[in-house]
C-alpha cells in the first residue's frame, strides 16, 4: 500500500466550538478541508500512532465519504486499529462506551449533533479522548493552531472499505474491524438499570411508550433495546431508520420539533403514557408525559433525587454537576442529600475531570443532555432508560412524578430565549455592554426584582485548576431568580444569543402557571438591561424553549 504526502493549504475557519468543528456540509466539501482538519487532529493525538480508534457518525449526508478519507489517513497516520460501526454508525454515547470498555486511545465522532443535516445542512467532527469524553479545550486549542499551518497530510492510496457487513480486513498494516454498532451500548444499559421489572411493566400493559429516534442514529439502539430487550408495546418507535437527511427533521428533541411524538402524547385516551426523543446524534433527551413535558433542568434534579432506587446508582451519588445555564433545581436536591453540586461552563466536556475525579455520579444541561459516571457523554437513551426504570419502581406517570418533586423541593420555572444568526458584531457588543456595566449592576432594582449580583462567570477546574473565563453573564436577583446571557458555541450561521431565564417558586398553589407567563416580568427585565431587540433588531426570539 502506498502511502502519499499531499501538499495543502491551511484554512483560518476550523477553530472547534462547544462540541467539535462544526460547518456546513459545502465546507467540508472543500478541497483537502476534511483531510487537513483530521491530519492536524493527528498530529497532535500523538497517542493513536500506534494506537485504536473508534470511529462512527450519526449517518447524516457526507458521514460515509468522511470515514473512508478518516480510515485511510489513519492508515498513513500508523494507527493499528480501527473499529469503526456497521454503515458507519456510531452514537455519540455508543463511542464513549467502546472507547472506555475496550481502552481504545480515543475516537473520532462524525455529527453536527441536533443541526440538520443532508446537501446543505451541517456536519461535524469531534475527536473524544481516552476516558471516552470529548477532548478538553488544551486539545481543541491545539488543533486548531496546527490547522492554521498546516502544509501537508500523509494519506494511504487505498481501496474504500466495505461497511456494510461486520468483517475485519486490513489495510496496509492497520486493522479495521466493522463492528456491530449496538451490542456493547446495550449490554452496559442493561447493566445499569432493571430490565426484568421494565420489561414486566410493558408485559402487564400499565406502561406504554413512544420514542421518536428522529430518523437519526437511535433507530438502531432503540429497536434492539425497547422492542428487542425490553418487550415495549407495538408502535413504540416513530422515524427509527436512520436517514442521510434526517427525513427532511431538524433532530433536535424539542417540542417544537419533535411535532409527531408530542401529538401522539397529546391524543387523549390514545396517548401512550410515557414519551420520549434523541437527536442527531443520540446524546439528548426530550422526556414527556401525556400533555406534560418535563424541563431538562428538572429532569437532571428529579434523577438526582431519586437515582438511589435504581440498580446501577443504589450506591447514591457522590455528587452533581450542571452547567451555568441550566436552572439550579439540582442545587436544591444536592443541599438535601448533603452533596456538592458544581457548576460548570457550557459542554460536556467540563464534567470530564469531575466524573473521573470521582466528585460527581451525575451531570446535565439545560440544552436536553444529561448523564453519568457509565461513560463520559451526555446519553439520550440511558436518559430515556433511567425515566422508565424509575417509573417502574414508582408506579407513577411522569406528571406525578415530577410534581412531587416540584412539592417537595420548589419549582423552578424556566426557559431558554434564542436569537439565532444575528450579526457577529452585535452579538460580541451586546455582551460587551453587559460586561462593562456587571459591576454596577448590583444593588439595582428593576420593577420588584433586586440584583444581588451580575458578573461574567469564570469557572476554576477544582481537579486541575484550569481556568476558563467569559462563560456568560449571570444575573442573579434577591428570589433567587436568575437570567444567564452567553453566545453559543455550536451554530454555523452568524452568532446566536441565548437567554436563560429562571424564577424559583416554592408555593405548590404556584406551580400550575404557564412557563411564559410566570416569567414574564423577568423576560421584560432581560430585554431591557442587555436592549435586545434594539440592538439585535428582533422582536421576538426565533425560538423558545
Ligand atoms: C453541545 C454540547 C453541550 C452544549 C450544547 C449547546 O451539545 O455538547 O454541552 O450544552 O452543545 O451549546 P451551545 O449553547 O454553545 O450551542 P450537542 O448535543 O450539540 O453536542
Amino acid at each position: 500500500m502506498k502511502i502519499e504526502t499531499i501538499s495543502t493549504n491551511s484554512y483560518a475557519d476550523q477553530k472547534p466550538g462547544t462540541s467539535g468543528l462544526r460547518k456546513k456540509v459545502s465546507v467540508f466539501q472543500k478541497p483537502h478541508y476534511l483531510e487537513n482538519f483530521v491530519q492536524s487532529i493527528f498530529n497532535i493525538a500523538t497517542e493513536l500512532n500506534n494506537g485504536v480508534l473508534v470511529l462512527g457518525g450519526d449517518g447524516r449526508y457526507y458521514n460515509q465519504t468522511a470515514i473512508q478519507v478518516i480510515l485511510k489517513i489513519a492508515a498513513a497516520n500508523n494507527v493499528k486499529h480501527v473499529m469503526v460501526g456497521q454503515d458507519g454508525i456510531l452514537s455519540t454515547p455508543a463511542v464513549s462506551c467502546l472507547i472506555r470498555k475496550y481502552q481504545t486511545a480515543g475516537g473520532i465522532i462524525l455529527s453536527a449533533s441536533h443541526n440538520p443535516g443532508g446537501p446543505t445542512g451541517d456536519f461535524g467532527i469531534k475527536f473524544n479522548i481516552a476516558n471516552g469524553g470529548p477532548a478538553p479545550t488544551t486539545f481543541t486549542d491545539a488543533v486548531y493552531e496546527d490547522s492554521k499551518t498546516i502544509k501537508q497530510y500523509t494519506i494511504a492510496n487505498a481501496e474504500d472499505i466495505d461497511l456494510s457487513q461486520q468483517h475485519t480486513c486490513h489495510m496496509g498494516k492497520m486493522k479495521i474491524s466493522v463492528i456491530d454498532p449496538v451490542a456493547d451500548y446495550a449490554d452496559l444499559m442493561e447493566e445499569l438499570f432493571d430490565f426484568k421489572k421494565i420489561k414486566s411493566l410493558f408485559a402487564s400493559g400499565l406502561l406504554t411508550m413512544c420514542f421518536d429516534a428522529m430518523h437519526a442514529v437511535t433507530g438502531p439502539y432503540a429497536k434492539e433495546i425497547f422492542e428487542n430487550r425490553l418487550s415495549a408495546n407495538v408502535n413504540a418507535l416513530i422515524n427509527s431508520i436512520p436517514k442521510e437527511d434526517f427525513g427532511g427533521g431538524h433532530p433536535d428533541p424539542n417540542l417544537a420539533h419533535a411535532k409527531e411524538l408530542v401529538a401522539r402524547l397529546n391524543a387523549g385516551l390514545n396517548a401512550p403514557m410515557f414519551g420520549a426523543a434523541s437527536d442527531g446524534d443520540g446524546d439528548r433527551n426530550m422526556i414527556i408525559g401525556q400533555k406534560f413535558f418535563v424541563n431538562p433542568s428538572d429532569s437532571l434534579a428529579i434523577m438526582t433525587a431519586n437515582a438511589h432506587l435504581l440498580p446501577g446508582y443504589k450506591q447514591g451519588i457522590c455528587g452533581v454537576a450542571r452547567s451555568l445555564p441550566t436552572s439550579r433545581a439540582v442545587d436544591k436536591v444536592a443541599d438535601a442529600l448533603g452533596i456538592e453540586c458544581y457548576e460548570t461552563p457550557t459542554g460536556w466536556k467540563y464534567f470530564g475531570n469531575l466524573l473521573d475525579d470521582n466528585r460527581i455520579t451525575l451531570c446535565g444541561e439545560e440544552s436536553f443532555g444529561s448523564g453519568s459516571n457509565h461513560i463520559r457523554e451526555k446519553d439520550g437513551i440511558w436518559a430515556v432508560l433511567f425515566w422508565l426504570n424509575l417509573i417502574a419502581v414508582k408506579q407513577h406517570s411522569v406528571e406525578e412524578i415530577t410534581r412531587s418533586h416540584w412539592k417537595q423541593y420548589g419549582r423552578h420555572y424556566y426557559t431558554r430565549h434564542d436569537y439565532e444568526a444575528i450579526d457577529s458584531n452585535v452579538a460580541d457588543e451586546l455582551i460587551q455592554n453587559m460586561r462593562n456595566k456587571a459591576e454596577s449592576l448590583a444593588g439595582t432594582n428593576y420593577s420588584d426584582y433586586e440584583i444581588v449580583l451580575c458578573d461574567d462567570f469564570s469557572y476554576t477546574d477544582p481537579v486541575d485548576n484550569s481556568i476558563t473565563s467569559q462563560q456568560g453573564i449571570r444575573i442573579l436577583f434577591k428570589d433567587e431568580s436568575r437570567i444567564v446571557f452567553r453566545l453559543s458555541g455550536t451554530g454555523t450561521e452568524g452568532a446566536t444569543l441565548r437567554v436563560y431565564i429562571e424564577r424559583y417558586v416554592t408555593n405548590p398553589e404556584q406551580h400550575n402557571l404557564d412557563t411564559q407567563a410566570a416569567l414574564a416580568p423577568l423576560i421584560q427585565i432581560a430585554d431591557e438591561v442587555a436592549e435586545i431587540k434594539t440592538r439585535c433588531q428582533r422582536e421576538t426570539p426565533d425560538v423558545i424553549t
